[in-house]
């Protein structure tokens, strides 16, 4: 239910009615709209110019891993978000998936998974591990109510977005 899954139905109305529109308003203004709805929906991982930006869809019972940094998570696994950071995962809802996580800082850090008001779902937390290298995992049930993974220690950056459909 993201924006982007919105803004493609907007697109292709607004393709239906292109010959219509391109008769009453001309080319510049549909060219604006189509490039507008683009830029909020890659999730290719292509395009890594806004690299906090990018949106990744997991095949149930993917294992993924992510390094831990106070400043972010970097993907790992699967391979389509290696060195992608805060790479924004779509999982599919009632499916089982891995996320493991290994400290790269030496810092101390968790990763908990949130719902929208910040609170921890299902109590999936780790422990805090702060020495560089160890790692903890967490195995969970992707569920609608899931809307992110956080380090509750650097939550204002160590902070991505999850996406059960
Ligand atoms: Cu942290």
């Amino acid at each position: 239910m993201g924006e982007g899954r919105n803004c493609s139905m907007t697109t292709i109305m607004t393709e239906h009615t292109r010959r219509t529109v391109l008769k009453a308003a001309g080319a510049t203004t549909i060219a604006a709209v189509a490039a507008g709805c683009l830029g909020g929906d890659d999730d290719d991982g292509d395009d890594n110019g806004n690299g906090d930006d990018d949106t990744f869809d997991i095949d149930a019972g993917t294992e993924i891993v992510v390094d831990g940094y106070n400043s972010h998570w970097e993907g790992v696994e699967p391979s389509a978000i290696d060195g992608v950071e805060n790479p924004t995962l779509v999982l599919e809802e009632g499916e089982e998936y891995t996320i493991e996580w290994v400290n790269a800082d030496n810092m101390a850090h968790d990763l908990q998974i949130w719902d929208d008001g910040g609170d921890v779902v299902d109590e999936l937390a780790t422990d805090e591990i702060a020495a560089e290298g160890d790692s903890a995992t967490l195995d969970f049930t992707a569920s609608a109510e899931m809307a992110a993974y956080v380090c509750s220690l650097h939550s204002g950056s160590q902070y991505a977005d999850l996406v059960v459909e």
